[in-house]
């Protein structure tokens, strides 16, 4: 047996309960297969597919909070400290009734990758709660913010490892948890990225990932000549990844005609309108409902089981921004009946093996969340930098930079796929080329 074949049997005797992670590895080493062959000796030796499967440290524990009734609640808290060979560890935040250790991992692991294609210095690691933010008030929120960061303060800081937000983790809970951090530990500092800008939080981290995602579809396109203007979009999802994705494909003149949450979706011929989304998502916090009740182009579809949902339009490119494996198998092949043209990932890991498998297969340009959602943990990275210096960049200096950064992901992505002769493969490139660095420091810093 093959090298990357052993650790895979291995990872999957060791973690048969957590499908999401087996998931996560199994893609990536497989993916690894050419530039793993081409170096086996040092690889196995130095037993780095072993070590980057497993992680640092993975740290849980109760958090007790009291609602709103005066009952105590409990909810299980997670930080999983993946790897941080090239800098501390970074990654969000998930608060979702769904998060368990197996969710964790697999973000933990895939943010490895994705934090060294953003060719910044950090780590990956990844942390929660099961937690459900839908229905608690501030005060509730602000209750399980304070005794989740009560347990976590023990474990992070701005050069050991730097949460931030994901799924259920906005600006509000970032707010409650950083002020939590700040008078346990008496030190005002970068822990936390997605700060308020009143507080040392970056302009366009906001806007980062939905922006990020565009910048590399764009630049993907380009690339095969084809020009983004004038092309028609699904998007799923409506919280923060897919609010500014659809603002800025619009920016770049294509047309986004869907949007869902939890319970329904959206279509919306005449074109997505942003700002009634961003009033009924950003500050009513509400259901999609109210975005078709205050728009007569848009109709609304409850969710049921087992219908294809946005992905059922006919559109040139497709962008899923909600949540892992929610792009199947039946849905890529109505996509690719329909004739789209790319799919690139906003959230992470959303179309499952066999879909991602048969888009390639029939020649639609994908590229995975680890390179195309990277603008949001890079510019994560920039309000670190900017931290540390003890100043604040201008929004446009900012968003050039993340613009460089998807740009420069794209090419070290291609590039790298070209190298190992999977060229057009841009999983593999970005497996491939997160992977390298990482593994090179491990190598240089000895067994640890
Ligand atoms: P938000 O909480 O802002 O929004 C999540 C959206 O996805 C909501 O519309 C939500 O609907 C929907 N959703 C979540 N879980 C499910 C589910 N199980 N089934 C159906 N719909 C669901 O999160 P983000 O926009 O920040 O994150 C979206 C994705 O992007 C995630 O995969 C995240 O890991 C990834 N990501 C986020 C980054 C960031 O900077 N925020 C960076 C890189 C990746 P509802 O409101 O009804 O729950
Ligand atoms: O999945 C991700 O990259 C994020 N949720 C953002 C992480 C970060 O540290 O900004």
């Amino acid at each position: 047996m093959g090298y990357v074949d052993e650790v895979l049997a291995k990872v999957k005797e060791k973690n048969a309960s957590e499908p999401e992670f087996l998931q996560a590895v199994e893609e990536v080493l497989d993916s690894l297969r050419p530039v793993i062959d081409a170096n086996e000796e040092l690889y196995r030796k130095n037993a780095i597919l072993e070590r980057i499967t497993e992680p640092d440290r993975q740290i849980m524990f109760r958090v007790p909070w009291v609602d709103d009734k005066g009952q105590v609640q409990v909810n299980r808290g997670y930080r999983v400290q993946f790897n941080n060979a090239i800098g501390p560890y970074k990654g969000g935040l998930r608060l979702h009734p769904s998060v368990n250790l197996g969710i964790i991992k697999f973000l933990g692991f895939e943010q490895i990758f994705k934090n060294s294609l953003t060719t910044l210095p950090i780590g990956g690691g990844k942390g929660g709660s099961d937690f459900d933010p839908k229905g608690k008030s501030d005060r509730e929120i602000m209750a399980f913010c304070q005794s989740f960061m009560t347990e976590l303060s023990k474990y992070i800081g701005a050069d050991v490892d730097v949460p931030a937000g994901d799924i259920g983790t906005g600006a509000r809970e970032i707010g409650f948890m950083f002020g939590q951090y700040k008078r346990i530990r008496g030190s005002f500092e970068g822990v936390l990225t997605g700060k308020g800008l009143t507080y040392g939080g970056s302009l366009a981290r906001t806007q980062a990932t939905g922006y990020g995602l565009l910048y590399l579809t764009n630049a993907l396109l380009k690339d095969h000549d084809i020009d983004i203007a004038g092309k028609t979009c699904a998007v799923s999802g409506s919280g923060n990844v897919a609010i500014y994705a659809i603002e800025k494909a619009h920016h770049l003149g294509a047309k986004v005609v869907t949007c869902s949450d939890s319970t329904g979706w959206i279509y919306d011929p005449e074109g997505i309108d942003v700002e009634l989304l961003k009033e009924v998502k950003e500050v009513k916090r509400a259901r999609l409902t109210e975005y078709a009740a205050a728009r007569p182009s848009a109709e609304y579809h409850a969710k049921q089981n087992g219908e294809h949902g946005v992905w059922q339009y006919k559109v040139d490119l497709a962008l899923p921004c909600a949540t892992q494996n929610e792009l199947d198998l039946e849905d890529a092949k109505m996509l690719v009946a329909n004739g789209v043209t790319s799919v690139t990932e906003g959230a992470n890991m959303p179309t499952t093996l066999e879909a991602t498998k048969y888009l390639q297969a029939n020649g639609v340009l994908f590229v995975g969340g680890k390179a195309a959602n990277a603008g949001g943990v890079a510019t994560s990275a920039l309000e670190m930098s900017q931290n540390s210096e003890r100043l604040s960049w201008t929004f446009e200096e900012v968003d050039g930079k993340l613009k460089g950064i998807m740009e420069t992901i794209y090419a070290n992505i291609s590039d790298a796929a070209k190298r190992y002769g999977v060229e057009g493969d841009y999983v593999a490139g970005a497996n491939i080329a997160g992977f390298e660095k990482v593994a090179n420091a491990m190598i240089a810093q000895g067994v640890c």
